[in-house]
């Protein structure tokens, strides 16, 4: 029997690194939109499938999973792509790495989009919070962009990983927001191997699907614009 999942998504969140993975696996899916717009993720409906009242969450016929590392790896190993097979010598690796992304980069580009749920209203706190979360999320990227200098079989290789696709959305959003703050601290050129890699994901079918249906423009991850969503928002 085909599976189907049903993605529980919001254009340009953390779903589309799931979206992104549905689609290289090449499963069927369907999306429905969590309306940002209304604080649809903080109601009852939603928090049902995610208690933590984030996006994204997935549907499957085994129930609902979020976090979306974890969504990852049970595709990966659920479909056998996009990440070295348990038992494999690379896995320890990328499981580390994967977690690295999920648990310390995610987590801090968190706080520098949301500094009001980790520090309150006073201006000039999150601001000085926000410098010490680019300072710490710039000694990140440089670990990643030595990482992928390595050219590991599941990083920035040919055939994507789901690392790939996490770092590619993620690097994407902190050109992008807060989009009413400096992102200077942001410059893709210092990171020419992470650059190589968003430059062969953003070629890939996946990738083609996923700014069509989330409207993320034709340079995503190299050159991102806001996204013109055809429905939903972002933020
Ligand atoms: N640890 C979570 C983080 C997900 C997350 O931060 N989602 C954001 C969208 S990109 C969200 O739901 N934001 C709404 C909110 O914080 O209220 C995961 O990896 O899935």
């Amino acid at each position: 029997m085909t599976q189907i999942y049903r993605l529980h998504y919001a254009p340009d969140n953390a779903s589309l690194v799931i979206r992104l993975a549905l689609e290289e696996l090449g499963l069927p899916y369907e999306t429905h939109l969590v309306d940002r717009g209304t604080g649809a993720q903080r109601g009852a409906a939603y928090r049902v499938l995610n208690p933590q009242g984030l996006i994204p969450a997935l549907e499957m016929p085994d129930g609902a999973m979020f976090e979306t590392a974890a969504i990852l790896l049970w595709l990966a190993d659920r479909h056998g792509q996009m990440a070295p097979a348990p038992g494999s010598p690379a896995r320890a690796d990328y499981l580390k790495w994967l977690f690295f992304a999920s648990n310390t980069l995610h987590a801090d580009l968190r706080i520098l989009f949301y500094p009001e749920k980790y520090i309150g209203s006073d201006r000039a706190m999150r601001s000085v919070l926000q410098s010490k979360v680019q300072a710490r999320l710039t000694i990140h990227l440089q670990h990643l962009e030595d990482l992928a200098a390595t050219r590991p079989s599941w990083f920035g290789a040919a055939s994507p990983s789901g690392l790939d696709y996490y770092l590619a959305a993620m690097m994407r959003w902190m050109a992008l927001y807060p989009a009413d703050s400096d992102r200077s601290w942001y410059d893709i050129a210092c990171y020419p191997h992470l650059r190589n890699l968003l430059m062969r994901l953003e070629t890939r079918p996946a990738a083609l699907a996923a700014q069509a249906a989330e409207g993320l423009g034709a340079t995503p991850f190299t050159q991102p614009h806001l996204a013109h969503p055809p429905e939903g928002s972002a933020t």
